[in-house]
């Protein structure tokens, strides 16, 4: 990886970074015509005022001159719990998506706004004398920004047809993470990546739910993800998503049958990869046991308690009535 002000970024996770000084996304145009299709489905907040401010880094914060962007892999976290359950006597078949385990099973959003603020305060304090009233913002995710193409536009990888961000040499098993400042930085802006994506039509055709559409992106509304992460209470599934499906958090199948993935899991070694206990203890209380279990004891529990068992996990947002819409979906299915 190329060096940025000798910040150690490896500690973080980081395994690539791009610069920007273009405010503008280059796909803004898709965006709205995904909104006008009625794509974004029950997530209202993408066609509010937060879908507008999406336009430009000026929207966001009037300031914004230029962009520092990361990937934060997490390939290696998923590659060892599939490994780890896959052979495990007392799987129960499902699965949960790599992300819940990119930080060792604490959710995302905390750790990765504390690693960037880390990383722009190092670079303000390294900057001072030329740029004394540099200041930064964070963009990770709930903020009105397009992440992918922030990433894209930095030149770290292309849209595929799943609508995945992924770079050539880490593929798409990463999230996303930049720090907005309020002046250009001396750095040079990178290439854009070109398609790699070639003939291939793998994720369309493994998609259940036939959520991807041919514009390289997807219909959210159609998607087990927004089912099973942004569906907070009792809601129709997507049809195609069944108790066949093993995925009762999150869905990573357009991501799995990607080459651009299968060629990185087949250079991680199984017996260098240990697993974090806050990991372990999110599969021993969903993975390791029967399914009919884990609703026995979700009921049993309070929201409370639920909240503050998985309190800054993935699946505390979904909160106890979610997880257990995710639950019974799959029970009533296996009963009938
Ligand atoms: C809403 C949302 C969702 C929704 C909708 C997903 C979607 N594809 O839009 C749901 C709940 C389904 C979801 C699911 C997931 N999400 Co999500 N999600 C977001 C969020 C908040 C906004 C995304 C958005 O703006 N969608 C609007 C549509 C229009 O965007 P798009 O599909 O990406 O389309 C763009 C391109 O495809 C391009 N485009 C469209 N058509 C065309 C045509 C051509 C020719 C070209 C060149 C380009 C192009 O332009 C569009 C606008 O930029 C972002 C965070 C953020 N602030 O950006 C995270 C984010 C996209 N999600 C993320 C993750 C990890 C996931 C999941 C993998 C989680 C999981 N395992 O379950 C899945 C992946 C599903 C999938 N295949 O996309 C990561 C993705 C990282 C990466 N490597 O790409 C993000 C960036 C969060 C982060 N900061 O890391 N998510
Ligand atoms: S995440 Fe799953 S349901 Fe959503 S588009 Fe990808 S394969 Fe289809
Ligand atoms: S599976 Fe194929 S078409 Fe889909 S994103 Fe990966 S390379 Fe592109």
């Amino acid at each position: 990886m190329k060096d940025l002000f000798s910040i150690d970024l490896k500690q973080y996770q980081i395994v690539d970074w791009g610069y920007t000084d273009s405010t503008e996304p280059k796909t803004y145009n898709y965006y709205q015509a995904w909104i006008t299709s009625g794509y974004q489905g029950s997530l209202n907040y993408l066609a509010d005022e937060r879908g507008e401010k999406r336009a430009s880094l000026t929207q966001f914060w009037p300031s914004s001159q230029s962009a520092l962007v990361f990937l934060f892999d997490y390939a290696k976290q998923k590659f060892a719990i599939e490994n780890f359950i896959k052979n495990h006597p007392d799987w129960n078949q499902k699965k949960i998506a790599g992300y819940v385990f990119a930080n060792d099973g604490y959710d995302y959003h905390y750790l990765l706004s504390e690693y960037l603020n880390e990383i722009g305060s190092n670079i303000v304090k390294t900057l001072k004398t030329n740029i004394p009233d540099l200041e930064y913002k964070l963009a990770i995710d709930v903020h009105p920004v397009l992440d992918r193409d922030l990433a894209f536009r930095s030149g770290l990888g292309w849209f595929g047809k799943n609508s995945m961000h992924i770079s050539r040499h880490h593929g798409s098993f990463h999230l996303i993470g930049s720090l907005i400042f309020n002046h250009k930085l001396k750095l040079d802006n990178s290439s854009l990546e070109t398609d790699h994506c070639g003939q291939c039509t793998r994720c369309i055709d493994a998609c259940p739910t036939l959520a991807i559409s041919d514009q390289r992106t997807i219909m959210a509304n159609r998607c087990i993800s927004t089912f099973t992460i942004e569906s907070f209470k009792e809601s129709d599934p997507p049809a195609g998503y069944d108790q066949s499906s093993p995925w009762i958090f999150g869905c990573d199948i357009c991501q799995d049958v990607c080459p651009w993935n299968k060629r990185i899991f087949k250079k991680v070694l199984p017996n260098h990869l240990q697993i974090a206990e806050q990991s372990k203890s999110l599969i021993n209380e969903f993975l390791l046991i029967p399914l009919a279990d884990v609703f026995k004891r979700l009921s049993l529990e309070s929201n409370g308690s639920y909240k503050k068992k998985y309190a800054k996990t993935s699946f505390e947002r979904l909160g106890k009535k979610g997880m257990l819409k995710n639950i019974q979906f799959m029970l009533k299915k296996m009963a009938s």
